[in-house]
């Protein structure tokens, strides 16, 4: 059975609404980065990177959540857009612009606003302000767009609600009303049922909660190795 390596933050949490949308049957295996499982040899083995998301589908290992949601839709022919290249295209585009702008934006973002040792207020507005940004131009798409990809339910979509389901945490209380077109679509996928199966995954497992120094020691490993 596929192997899903995850925890409930963010980018785990796009897998696991792909899981469960599209009802595989998986092993969901924890992985607690506030107890630093993420370092430890057997998971690095998996990956690398030491991070959460990655699966293990029989001899195939992927990581990173974008890749893993595209492997499983191309494996399963599920959330994909119809097969043309004009469609093809805009999904890598639309996939690749998560992966890489909106989701490490929106985590610097939440990293300088409620976890980095001093305020830094030239750091917390550079991340904000792009995160914003991101934020912004999905929504301008989405007014004219019901999908991302127009009227078809994919993967970019589970993508984009794993991060854009926290905008006030990446943002702060009130940010929701800069993007009405955006909350409707994170709105509208919150309430299907698997997003809240996939919610409520993390509750079959003890994860830690608390930002104590074992967790900062194990996810911001910066603060003990300098290298500037
Ligand atoms: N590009 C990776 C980023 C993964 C990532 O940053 N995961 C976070 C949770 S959302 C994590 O594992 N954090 C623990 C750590 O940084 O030690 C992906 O999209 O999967």
């Amino acid at each position: 059975m596929l192997k899903f390596y995850y925890s409930g933050a963010p980018n785990p949490m796009k897998v696991a609404l792909f899981l469960e949308e599209t009802a595989l049957p998986y092993d969901p295996i924890p992985v607690d980065t506030r107890k630093g499982d993420q370092h430890k040899p057997d998971y690095l083995a998996i990956n690398p990177n030491a991070k959460v998301p990655a699966i293990v589908d029989g001899e195939t290992v992927v990581f990173d959540s974008n890749a893993i949601l595209l492997y499983l839709a191309e494996k399963t022919g599920k959330f994909l857009p119809e097969k043309t290249s004009k469609a093809r295209g805009e999904l890598l585009s639309w996939l690749m612009f998560v992966a890489s702008g909106v989701g490490p934006f929106a985590g610097q973002s939440v990293h300088f606003r409620n976890y980095a040792p001093e305020k830094i207020s030239y750091a917390t507005n550079r991340y904000m302000y792009e995160a914003q940004r991101h934020f912004s131009i999905l929504d301008t798409h989405l007014a004219k767009h019901h999908y991302v990809l127009g009227d078809t339910y994919t993967i970019v979509d589970m993508a984009v609600w794993g991060w854009a389901r926290l905008i006030p945490t990446v943002l702060g209380d009130g940010a929701w009303a800069k993007f009405p077109n955006l909350k409707r679509l994170v709105d509208e996928i919150s309430a299907r049922p698997a997003a809240q199966r996939a919610i409520a995954l993390k509750d079959k497992h003890q994860f830690k909660t608390e930002m104590d120094d074992e967790a900062r020691r194990a996810m911001f490993r910066h603060l003990t190795e300098k290298v500037a």
